[in-house]
């Protein structure tokens, strides 16, 4: 199944799992993140609650991913995830590192969890300010690497534009 790509609202997808661009308190925050818990519902913040108190009360590390209810959404899932702050990696290599290990952890996540379909947005070009050329490699990269091992694994990129979605088509010769 080749990835697919399209324009849209991640919020609205019918698939098992919709993975989330969060940050590490996992209490919610502005863009994609703001919008699942908006579309979603209190019962994800509160299961976001449980994760912190249960398993990491420092908050989730940069690259991990964890899953909960999906709430209201149309989704089964919410795979929560934390990417890379671009500049506050250390080194630039550090933060691309971090942007594949994001997407791995979340497709690893769903997996594990019985899914085969999986909706992924653009990972840290937004708020967290990663070059989106630079993070629609890695994304790609990152996302055909597991597919390669779980081939039948459905995974679609949800582009909130289509300037954004196109950008991303560019960096991959698509
Ligand atoms: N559906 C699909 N994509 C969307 C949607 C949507 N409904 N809304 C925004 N995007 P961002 P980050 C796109 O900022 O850079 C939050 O405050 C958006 O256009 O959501 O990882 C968290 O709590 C962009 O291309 O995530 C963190 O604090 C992409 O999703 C911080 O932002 C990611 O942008 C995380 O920043």
């Amino acid at each position: 199944m080749p990835i697919r790509i399209k324009t849209g609202d991640i919020t609205k997808e019918r698939v098992c799992a919709v993975v989330n661009a969060a940050n590490p308190s996992l209490m919610g925050g502005g863009g994609v993140d703001g919008a699942i818990h908006r579309a979603g519902g209190p019962a994800i913040l509160e299961a976001c609650r449980e994760i912190r108190r249960r398993e990491y009360p420092e908050g989730l590390p940069t690259g991990e991913a964890v899953a909960t209810t999906a709430g209201a959404l149309p989704a089964r899932y919410v795979i929560h995830t934390v990417g890379p702050v671009w500049g506050r990696c250390g080194d630039e290599k550090r933060c691309d590192d971090l942007l594949a290990a994001a997407y791995r952890n979340s497709l690893k996540a769903a997996y594990t969890l019985g899914c085969r379909s999986v909706a992924l947005p653009a990972i840290s070009t937004g708020i967290y300010g990663f070059p989106p050329e630079r993070a629609a490699k890695i994304a790609y990269r990152s996302v055909e690497t597991f597919l390669q091992e779980h081939p039948e694994m459905e995974v679609v990129f949800i582009f909130h534009s289509d300037e954004s979605k196109k950008v991303f088509e560019e960096a991959n010769g698509i």
